[in-house]
C-alpha cells in the first residue's frame, strides 16, 4: 500500500504545506465600527492588512472539521490593540479549539449572557472554546500572533449577534496592557 503524504503545519509560524490552501486577508477598511476610536481608525489607510486566515481545504458537512491558522498583525488603532472581528458560531452550540503558536496576545471569550473573560495566548497554549461562546483574538505583542484552530465545518459564523461589540476592550494605558469594561455601546 502507498503511504500518502498528509498536509503539514509549521508549529513555529502556523503556515501550512498542502496542495490547496485558502487564504483570506482582512484589512482595516473591512473593520468599520469594530475599534472604539473611530477617528484613529479613519486615519489608517483602509488597505492596511490586519489579519490573515489560511485554511486547509477539507470536507464540509455534518461531522467534518476545518483547520486554519489566524495570523494577526501587531499594532493598535488609537490605544486599542489589533484584533479579529470576533463571532459566535451560527450553530451556537458548536465549540472550537485554538492553539497558540507564535507571538503573544489574548483570547476574548464571551457567553450569551454577555460575561467576558480573557485567556493568555502564547506558543503552546491550548484554548478550549465551549459552545455558546463568542471569541476574538487580540495581539498585545510586537510580533505576529499566530493561532491554529480546529472547528466543525457546520459551525458557521454569526458576526451580527455581536454588532454591539464585546464587553471588554484591551488597550495600552500608561504603557500597560489593560482590559476595560465597556458601558454598552
Ligand atoms: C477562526 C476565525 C479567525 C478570524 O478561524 O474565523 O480567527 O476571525 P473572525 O472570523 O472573527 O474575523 C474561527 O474562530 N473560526 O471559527
Ligand atoms: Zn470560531
Amino acid at each position: 500500500f502507498p503511504f500518502f503524504m498528509p498536509p503539514g503545519v509549521a508549529f513555529t509560524n502556523g503556515h501550512f504545506t498542502a496542495e490547496n490552501i485558502i487564504t483570506k486577508v482582512t484589512h482595516s477598511g473591512d473593520l468599520a465600527g469594530i475599534f472604539h476610536d473611530q477617528t484613529a481608525w479613519r486615519a489608517i489607510p483602509s488597505e492596511t492588512p490586519i489579519y490573515q486566515v489560511e485554511m486547509l481545504s477539507s470536507a464540509q458537512g455534518e461531522g467534518e472539521l476545518y483547520v486554519g491558522t489566524t495570523h494577526l498583525n501587531p499594532g493598535r488603532v488609537g490605544d486599542e490593540f489589533y484584533m479579529t472581528r470576533g463571532h459566535f458560531h451560527q450553530r451556537r452550540e458548536q465549540g472550537e479549539v485554538y492553539f497558540g503558536l507564535r507571538g503573544s496576545g489574548l483570547l476574548l471569550l464571551q457567553n450569551e449572557q454577555g460575561e467576558a473573560r480573557l485567556e493568555e495566548v502564547s506558543p503552546g497554549s491550548v484554548h478550549i472554546i465551549p459552545g455558546l461562546t463568542a471569541h476574538r483574538l487580540i495581539n498585545t505583542g510586537t510580533e505576529v500572533l499566530s493561532a491554529l484552530a480546529v472547528w466543525p465545518s457546520i459551525a458557521g459564523h454569526d458576526y451580527a449577534a455581536l454588532a454591539q461589540g464585546f464587553a471588554l476592550r484591551v488597550v495600552l494605558h500608561d504603557g500597560k496592557i489593560q482590559a476595560k469594561e465597556v458601558q454598552n455601546g
